[in-house]
């Protein structure tokens, strides 16, 4: 199957949680160069939009994981935002700061996670959900993981993501729990 994703530390993430039994395949081994356009409100709107795209190129079983970070007191931002919350690329850097900057002198910090997983599989599409609850740090902590994984301390762990070993990270995020659920209904019905 194809995984429609042009960031690297999620297709790492997902074949570490997925193992073995799945081959995917990129999108650039499946000829997709171009950015697909995420232009829909939700996360569940932009899932399907990446997903769609590769099937109306290429005709293949393909799945893709639209991600989001939701911030209580900043109303659900980033939220579908997240890519692009400080810049109009993909600066996970200038995100980060931008998240502590908005965040300053803020004392309810708490945030999830949440993914959605679309699958189109045989021309019908499904969808899967994951989150994970937290709180956002008042600085950056760790090196591992990308994104805002530095600022994201999991409800019932002193460490944030990017401390955390990825296999932690892994069992217990959203998107670990988004891909398990592909994972388990592919089992089910393939
Ligand atoms: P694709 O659309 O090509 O899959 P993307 O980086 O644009 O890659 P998303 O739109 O789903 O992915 O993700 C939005 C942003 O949310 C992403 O750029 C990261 O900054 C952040 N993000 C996603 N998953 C994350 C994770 O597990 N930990 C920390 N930050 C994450």
């Amino acid at each position: 199957m194809i995984f429609a994703t042009n960031n690297a530390h999620k297709l790492e993430e997902v074949r570490a949680i997925l193992g073995e039994e799945f081959s995917l395949t990129t999108l650039r081994e499946a000829g997709i160069t171009e950015d697909i356009p995420e232009n829909e409100p939700t996360i569940e709107g932009n899932a399907l939009a990446k997903a769609r795209y590769v099937w109306a190129k290429t005709g293949c079983d393909c799945f893709a994981d639209d991600t989001g970070l939701e911030v209580d007191a900043l109303g659900g931002a980033p939220g579908v935002h997240s890519a692009r919350y400080a810049t109009d690329g993909h600066d996970f850097a200038a995100n980060r700061t931008k998240l502590l900057r908005e965040l300053e002198g803020v004392r309810e910090r708490t945030a999830r996670f949440r993914t959605v997983v679309a699958l189109i599989i045989d021309g019908k599409e499904y969808t899967f959900e994951g989150t994970v609850e937290g709180t956002i740090t008042c600085e950056e902590r760790g090196e591992g993981g990308f994104g805002y994984d530095a600022l994201f301390l999991p409800d019932g762990y002193t460490q944030t993501f990017a401390e955390l070993p990825a296999e932690v990270k892994n069992d217990i995020s959203h998107r670990g729990r988004a891909m398990r659920l592909l994972a388990g209904w592919l089992q089910e019905n393939r």
